[in-house]
């Protein structure tokens, strides 16, 4: 252990410590941009290039991210040199930053812009180059403005290290400096999985998910089409943080009352389709484990990591399991059956909004195979971040508000559902069902708590009835991508593979509330998805009374014709 003093306080950590993660221990701040370290995922961006951190050490001005603690150093964290450089530092980042706040969208949430408030900073004394270049909005997803980037290199390393992605990287020198993709080229062209978690690090406006807020507008003030909402796993844990609830807080009464008041017609559930999917995913399975092909089946629901797997591994499109996600599911159930036999409209006339804590599902429905002739399941997706700018916008008091249930029959959802929104759920409800199904049995305990966690690949052994079923669940691209290269040297013992894009779950998704590299957050979403399941009655997928009549009604056998022509998808090399 090294021994030190930070602002006076005695303090021993480890050697190799930086003077940051000293003064952490004893609880003293140090106002910090480009560092960003979520231990959990082993996250490290430790570039130290915005020397935000600088503090008082022995003779002069250190960052405190990028210096290691030595025996016996006296650290002042405060001192009128030290402030005065920090102060400097944000001045002149902001001397070449776009200075337009107040419509910026990030505004509310932007790193640059609190520290600035901390430091007092109420006028700018510089004025610096101002970069022009244009911004990126190629794609569906993401919008990247190089003018409000301040190089502190987080998606960099999110998109390397963590999603072994590697679109992002550090382009030419001094002021044209960029941190951008391969020749400049526009995000649509290149690798990437529009995952988003370059965005969910990203401290300033430089990395942003599309606004979809204004068509969503657009369509509840028409009169044509009706529109029917349905919202992610994972949004109900989530949503409250806007409103200052702790992360973690079930909102799922008060998110439907909003969304009435938003002047949705019907408020459904994505939950309900999660039961769908695994129905039609266990079949699918146990299919392909009789047979023996196909083997490992590879979930399908995250299509930032079906973009991966098209990109990366083309020769293993056989493996992922055929069926569409949740999200597009629900939107061919809605537009092809409740609207046509429940509620006499033709699908064409019936609009579906999505509420999603992910920003490459805004990708992933206008991907135009995933319709019926011309008909896309799902028009437009929204993040859990864009549904609270709506309820604001619209002045609902969200925390005052009743709570409401979920319209059916679309809103009806067992707790396998609700787990899907963190890694390792998708599995755990798809094994309920499977050894039910396979033994015939009732589960003595349906927790398989061998899955849970956040670690970033875990596995078990399953015993169904005799057949030992070896399953894995990655998540972040990068763990994934161990996963796959077993499978691609013959390495991998796996029947099933679970992957999630984002580290953690969709709870972790890029358009959730910020959690600003406090990995505590998504934990604590983990454990609300987990209590709803628990306080559920019904606890799996195929008992799911909604389910079974939409297969009598409509669907017939799980992977049969009618679910194969609604509910299931190919990929592309
Ligand atoms: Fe997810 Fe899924 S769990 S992918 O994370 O399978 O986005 O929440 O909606 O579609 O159900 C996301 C969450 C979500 C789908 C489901
Ligand atoms: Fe990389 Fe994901 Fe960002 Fe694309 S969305 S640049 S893959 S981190």
């Amino acid at each position: 252990l090294v021994n030190l003093t930070i602002n006076g306080k005695s303090v021993s950590v480890p050697k190799g410590s930086t003077i940051l993660e000293a003064a952490k221990e004893v609880n003293v701040q140090i106002p910090n941009l480009c560092h960003l370290k979520m231990k959990e995922i082993n996250m490290i961006n430790q570039c130290a290039s915005c020397r935000v951190c600088m503090v008082s050490a022995g003779r002069g001005l250190v960052p405190a991210c990028g210096t290691l603690v030595k025996e016996g150093m006296d650290v002042q964290t405060n001192t009128k040199e030290a402030l005065k450089a920090r102060k400097n530092v944000v001045e002149l980042l902001l001397s070449d930053h776009p200075q337009d706040c107040l419509v910026c969208e990030k505004n509310g949430n932007c790193e640059l812009q609190s520290i600035a408030a901390d430091l007092g900073i109420r006028k700018i004394r510089y004025k610096g180059e101002q970069s022009t270049s244009p911004k990126d909005t190629s794609t569906e997803s993401i919008v990247k403005d190089h003018d409000k980037c301040i190089l502190c290199r987080r998606c960099e390393t999110m998109c390397n290290d963590i999603q072994s992605v590697g679109v992002l990287s550090g382009i030419n020198r001094g002021f044209g400096t960029e941190v951008s993709t391969f020749f400049n080229s526009y995000l649509c062209e290149t690798e990437c999985t529009f995952c988003g978690q370059c965005i969910a690090v990203c401290p300033t406006g430089a990395l942003t998910e599309v606004n979809n807020i204004p068509t969503v507008w657009n369509a509840l003030n028409q009169k044509e089409k009706t529109v029917a909402v349905q919202v992610a796993p994972a949004v109900r844990v989530a949503l409250g943080e806007e409103f200052g609830l702790e992360p973690g807080t079930i909102t799922t009464g008060k998110m439907v009352s909003a969304l009435k008041a938003l002047g949705f017609k019907y408020v459904f559930d994505t939950n309900f389709s999660a039961d769908l999917t695994i129905l039609e995913e266990a079949s699918e399975f146990l299919h392909r484990l009789k047979k023996g092909k196909n083997l490992p089946i590879l979930t399908s629901c995250c299509p930032a990591w079906i973009n991966f797997v098209e990109k990366n591994y083309p020769e293993f499109l056989n493996l992922p399991s055929s069926c569409k996600s949740p999200q597009e599911m629900f939107g061919a159930i809605a537009k092809n059956y409740f609207a046509p036999k429940v509620i006499n409209i033709k699908p064409k006339d019936m609009y579906i909004v999505s509420v999603m804590p992910c920003v490459a599902k805004k990708y992933e429905c206008s991907r135009t195979e995933l319709g019926q002739e011309e008909v896309l399941d799902v028009d437009v997706s929204i993040t859990t971040r864009e549904l609270a700018k709506m309820i604001k916008e619209a002045g609902i008091d969200f925390l005052t508000l009743d709570e409401k249930d979920f319209d059916n029959p679309l809103g009806k959802s067992s707790g396998a559902a609700d787990i899907f929104g963190t890694t390792g759920g998708v599995l755990e409800a798809a094994l309920r069902t499977a050894y039910e199904w396979v033994t015939d049995k009732e589960l003595a305990d349906v927790n398989f708590t061998q899955v849970r966690g956040m670690e970033g690949i875990k596995e078990a052994s399953i015993d169904i009835d005799g057949t030992i079923v070896n399953v894995c669940i990655a998540s972040s691209l990068g763990n994934a991508r161990k996963v796959m290269d077993e499978v691609k040297n013959g390495n991998s013992k796996y029947h099933i593979i679970e992957v999630m894009a984002c580290p953690g779950g969709c709870i972790a998704g890029a358009g959730q509330p910020y959690h600003h590299g406090d990995y505590d957050v998504v934990k604590k979403r983990a454990l609300g998805l987990y209590n709803i399941d628990r306080n559920k009655k019904l606890r799996k997928s195929h008992e799911n009374p909604a389910i079974v009549a939409l297969y009598d009604e409509f669907l017939g056998e799980p992977h049969g014709k009618v679910a194969h022509k609604f509910l299931h998808t190919h990929y592309f090399d």
